[in-house]
């Protein structure tokens, strides 16, 4: 085994990597640097309060900070970056400490302590530069006219499919937090705990707050695991524990872990489907590969949930046939799965360059997130779902091809809700990484 390199030697290299890109981005807009926001507070209508802050991923991708608002970079992709860093005085809130971490050696960092103040630290030529962030009336201000241009952000967002070494460490560490989650999770369904205790036994195994996490997790009991979006904690367990479907992921570093696992008690209908989704999941990992369209992944996902469905009894065709009629889809009515990284779904999939020409989901699937032939330090979910969503099914039962369903079996299922099955993968130029799996869930 060699010595692994240390954090910091990974976080040089991607350093480099993000000034080479950098230096690509401003060539092809013809200007001198970039000036990346990390953001602002924001209030709440009509309050004092403030929403929790999320960093803009575009400042992230340089330096893990992600609980400082108004700090700013300047980057050229040649010289050391600069580094702003706001540190008030302040008696209301907590001010972070000077920077000490790993990552500080490889900025100029240079502090504010007042948010409005930020002007006679920034470039004097602010024509040269372009503004990276969301607050677009604060880069008018400080006399910014070129604001988020589409050449640098398709660019920098198509490469930011390839990750560093760095991030793929972050990656791994952010799914260690994740399964700890899940574990714990899994154990307080089984002593029967409402949604509301297995959520916060999630949040204390990852030993992450609700605004730690890169999403808002899904923790449903029996019938509303049908529901994809399901972002309420009921605090009253149910009567009866029959299902339950957990997709939460942790963050570090400020990169992402988007876990999915669905349980239930041994020897039923439902807990065969589960460990066939299972074996589906598994072979579309197997199926990611340096070449394939992850487009293509869809429609294997398409056959293998409906192999199920005739194997089962649910729907009365051979499974190619469930899939030609578009049956399939009232049970697996999502994508495949997605890019993971900065954001949980990240960006730069649905298109066919770095210049952000469109690639879209075909028609027959829109809600494929990923469009890009797989290549190697890529990482993506993988999340194929069986559900039993009574507004899709009603269509069914009112069409042409309501007659091959076996509603009797439907109603079987109806309280058990749903199933989805989610791994996060590095894909490396000779094999998969399957980070989930590795860590035991
Ligand atoms: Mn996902």
């Amino acid at each position: 085994m060699q010595n692994q390199p240390s954090v910091s030697e990974l976080y040089r290299q991607h350093i480099d990597t993000l000034q080479q890109r950098t230096r690509e981005a401003i060539e092809r807009e013809g200007i001198d640097g970039l000036v990346i926001h990390s953001g602002q507070g924001k209030r709440l209508f009509l309050d004092d309060n403030h929403y929790p802050f999320k960093v803009n991923p575009q400042f992230k991708a340089w330096v893990p900070i992600v609980d400082n608002p108004n700090c700013w970079l300047v980057v050229n992709g040649t010289d050391k970056p600069t580094l702003i860093f706001y540190r008030p005085v302040d008696f209301w809130h907590k001010v972070p400490p000077e920077p000490s971490d790993f990552w500080a050696e490889f900025f100029d960092i240079k502090f504010l302590k007042q948010a409005d103040a930020v002007e006679k630290l920034l470039p004097f030529d602010k024509a040269r530069y372009a503004y990276i962030g969301e607050y677009l009336e604060v880069a008018r201000a400080l006399g910014f006219d070129n604001v988020n241009p589409d050449r640098v952000m398709h660019y920098l967002h198509y490469h930011r499919a390839y990750k560093t070494d760095y991030e793929l460490m972050c990656m791994r560490m952010a799914n260690d937090k994740a399964t700890a989650g899940h574990v714990a999770a899994r154990q307080a369904f089984e002593n029967f705990e409402s949604e509301l205790n297995i959520h916060l036994a999630y949040c204390r195994a990852a030993a992450q707050s609700e605004n730690d996490l890169p999403y808002t997790s899904i923790v449903a009991l029996n019938e509303n695991a049908a529901i994809l979006h399901y972002m309420f904690y009921d605090n009253q367990a149910p009567i009866q524990h029959r299902s339950f479907l957990i997709d939460a992921g942790a963050s570090y570093n400020g990169y992402a872990a988007d876990i999915t696992r669905t349980y239930t008690p041994k020897g039923t209908l439902f807990a065969e489907l589960i460990e066939r989704v299972d074996r589906v999941t598994l072979s579309l990992v197997d199926a990611l590969k340096p070449g394939t369209l992850y487009s293509d992944l869809q429609f294997f996902a398409h056959e293998g949930i409906a192999q199920i469905l005739q194997d089962c009894n649910i729907v009365n065709l051979d499974a190619q046939a469930i899939v030609d009629t578009g049956i399939s889809r009232t049970f697996f009515p999502h994508g495949i799965g997605h890019y993971l990284g900065l954001q949980v779904h990240d960006v730069g999939a649905l298109v066919a360059d770095d210049r952000g020409t469109p690639n879209p989901a075909p028609d027959e699937h829109p809600f494929l997130r990923c469009t890009r032939p797989i290549e190697s330090k890529q990482v993506f979910t993988i999340e194929p779902g069986l559900y039993i969503i009574d507004s899709l099914l009603k269509e069914l039962r009112a069409s042409e091809n309501g007659k091959y369903v076996n509603w009797d079996q439907i109603d079987v299922l109806r309280p058990y809700g749903g199933i989805r099955i989610e791994d996060n993968v590095i894909v490396h130029r000779d094999r998969n990484e399957n980070m989930t799996r590795e860590r035991g869930v």
